[in-house]
């Protein structure tokens, strides 16, 4: 079984199991937690939920893989998006208390499952990212609503950079709620099952992050549209700017534009409306060439030199982006 439900206690246990796949959530992984968290919301012997991954990981996203292994135009690359982002949502109205443990690798589909839960406990091995503009998607699951939603520019940073956020970070964000020991590991699942009980070890934000330390300059630098964030990094000259442009250079140029537009649209909006925003946007997304050349070549060739079109981000007029942006499927109806 790839999840594994269990009741013990009060406590509906969910753990994410393909160990193998770091967890990576397929359609029927997100099918059958969804008709879960159904029965235990209606279930009065329920009194919280536990969410935890089998492994040294917690979870590293939807399983691209599989989705890329379909074809070209699967009607599974239809049906995961909209169970995932129902699920996503799901979670972020589920009425009991819900607490993930993240330790190892979260990112993209794994944070979609977490961050709309009561609580996240973030360890020393965390890893936390949106990394899908490295494999031509965009960062998805409410993404563009928690992004959004942090101070000055940060998620643009983090969606166009992927980068690995740890435990400074996700406590000072508050992405994380709870920083946790991970030798305790077991300790912390067992109160949790016991009593509902949640350990929060103290934990002192160390400033040693140099992301904290240029969250000023981060936050003047991804201003505005795609352009003017590549313009800002050249003119700014500094080696955190040229470190950054290294880095979106290996990205895909229309994941760069789009994640931007999506984040800067989303300002103020429900997780409601960005999922509804997100799965439109996905079902333009995952079935062009990009997404396909990302995935094969980050998870499945490993060539980890894929083919954009177009190849640079000069070549994208961001007023031609808004095609990606209209409704023309059905909605998700959440
Ligand atoms: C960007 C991503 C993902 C990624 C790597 C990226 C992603 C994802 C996986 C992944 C990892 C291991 C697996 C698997 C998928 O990797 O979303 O099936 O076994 O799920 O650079 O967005």
């Amino acid at each position: 079984m790839d999840i594994i439900f269990s009741e013990l206690n009060h406590t509906g246990i969910i753990t994410l199991n393909r160990p193998k796949a770091l967890n990576a959530l397929n359609l029927d992984m997100a099918k059958r937690l969804y008709d879960k968290l159904n029965q235990w919301e209606d279930n009065d012997d329920i009194l919280r939920v536990l969410l935890i991954g089998e492994g040294n990981h917690f979870c590293a996203g939807g399983d691209v893989k599989s989705l890329f292994l379909s074809g070209k135009t699967h009607r599974l690359k239809h049906d995961f998006f909209k169970t995932e982002y129902r699920l996503n949502y799901l979670i972020s109205q589920f009425s009991k208390e819900f607490l993930s443990i993240w330790n190892g690798v979260v990112m993209g589909g794994g944070v979609g499952l977490s961050l709309y839960g009561d609580h996240r406990l973030a360890t020393s091995n965390t890893k936390f990212a949106m990394p899908e503009t490295a494999i031509g998607f965009f960062p998805d699951v409410g993404g563009s609503y928690f992004l959004s939603n942090l101070p000055g520019n940060f998620g643009k940073y983090i969606a166009l950079t992927s980068e690995v956020l740890t435990i400074n970070e996700l406590l000072f964000f508050g992405l994380a709620t709870h920083y946790y020991k991970l030798t305790e590991f077991e300790n912390i699942k067992d109160r949790f099952i016991n009593n509902g009980e949640i350990l929060n070890k103290k934990y002192e934000v160390s400033n040693d992050s140099y992301i904290i330390k240029n969250i000023n300059l981060i936050s003047n630098i991804f201003n505005g549209n795609i352009h003017d964030i590549i313009r800002n990094l050249k003119n700014n000259g500094s080696d955190f700017s040229k470190k950054i442009l290294e880095t979106l250079s290996k990205k895909c140029p229309m994941s760069l534009a789009i994640t931007t537009k999506l984040i800067e649209n989303a300002n103020g909006k429900s997780l409601k409306e960005c999922l509804e925003i997100e799965f439109q946007l996905s079902q333009k997304i995952v079935y062009r060439d990009d997404f396909d050349n990302g995935v094969n070549s980050v998870l499945v060739s490993k060539d980890h030199n894929p083919k954009w079109d177009p190849p640079n981000i000069d070549e994208i007029n961001v007023d031609d982006l808004d095609k990606y942006f209209e409704t023309h499927t059905e909605k998700l109806y959440l």
